[in-house]
């Protein structure tokens, strides 16, 4: 097992979750042409230097929404390339690339697939694996257009492919519940089930607007542990923070505990200020079981990257101590 980036608790912290004190990790600029390095997706991957692989979002200068490999020794310091990512393969009728946003990334046996925002007709889950973080296989889009966070499950659940989905509109979408489809060959998706609604403004106001799944869930014994995103609409527009849910092992669509408080809000300088102001939004997550380690990737006012750490079995805690449900 690679050591995945760790730091311990400030001594003056509450909390469950902390922030890594060299947040952002990845700044704005990092490549000549970027606006904007935010909402990406992490995995171990463990080929010679690189013990890490990512799917990065990097808005360009003329405000283009791309997507761009990296590799890391440690999970902290990224080398990202200059070029965005080689699409492949794809039906003519829908390779055109438009945009692509907020990726996911997930290990299902030897292949890693990409999920992420897909520009055609309006946003919709676009799909694609590789083996090498160079040549990306694209496959059918998922689901019809408006959809947005597109989040795989790192297993088969019932001799099937699973994925979560926000169904939404074509614009800055003012609700949103997070769906379970299904799927037999990653192609065809279907036996869609509802998983979650926004919460109730007075029972917990930080997701009450809309809600979709952040990191690749992960498998512990009380559940799949969906890290989500909530949102408050405010008077001074959306707020974007995070929280956690368990799901049930062999039907993801039960909510078994949904935390109402949570676990990261918008409140450093990086996280208010930038291009979209008071976003903190989860894409990807390290997990190391032995050390009971979680390390989560989040972007930051749709700016720059951070990463914030928590305890697995404080978070498991938290979400049922302060369960919603
Ligand atoms: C959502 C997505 C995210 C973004 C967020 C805040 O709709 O576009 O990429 O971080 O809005 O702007």
């Amino acid at each position: 097992m690679i050591e995945i980036p760790w730091q311990e608790r400030p001594e003056n912290c509450k909390n469950v979750m902390w922030r890594y004190a060299g947040n952002p990790i990845i700044n704005r600029d990092l490549l000549a042409t970027s606006n904007s390095i935010f909402n990406s997706a992490v995995v171990p991957y463990e080929k010679g230097e690189n013990n890490f692989a990512g799917v990065f979002r990097c808005d360009d200068t003329n405000r283009r929404m791309r997507l761009h490999v990296g590799f890391s020794r440690n999970g902290l310091d990224w080398k990202i390339e200059e070029d965005d990512i080689l699409l492949t393969g794809a039906d003519p009728e829908i390779s055109e690339w438009v945009y692509g946003y907020d990726p996911r990334v997930c290990k299902i046996g030897d292949k890693y697939y990409l999920t992420w925002c897909n520009g055609y007709h309006g946003p919709t889950i676009g799909v694609a694996w590789t083996d090498d973080f160079h040549t990306f296989h694209q496959m059918e889009n998922a689901f019809l257009p408006f959809n947005r966070n597109g989040v795989l499950f790192p297993e088969k659940i019932n001799g099937r492919f699973a994925m979560l989905s926000r169904p939404s509109d074509n614009g800055h979408t003012p609700f949103g519940d997070i769906f379970y489809s299904e799927s037999p060959d990653l192609e065809f998706w279907g036996r869609h089930r509802h998983v979650m609604s926004p919460a109730k403004f007075e029972e917990s106001a930080w997701q009450c607007t809309k809600i979709g799944a952040g990191p690749i869930p992960i498998k512990t014994p009380e559940g799949w542990l969906m890290i989500y995103h909530g949102v408050l609409a405010s008077c001074n527009g959306f707020v974007y923070s995070f929280g956690a849910a368990l799901l049930d092992l062999e039907n993801p669509w039960k909510v078994i505990a949904r935390s109402g408080e949570y676990l990261l809000s918008p409140q450093m300088l990086y996280e208010c200020t930038g291009d979209v102001p008071n976003v903190t939004f989860p894409c990807a997550a390290l997990y190391d079981q032995k050390k009971d380690r979680l390390a989560v990737y989040y972007g930051c006012a749709d700016t720059v990257t951070g990463l914030a750490f928590a305890h697995m079995s404080e978070v498991i805690d938290f979400v049922k101590r302060t369960s919603i449900i």
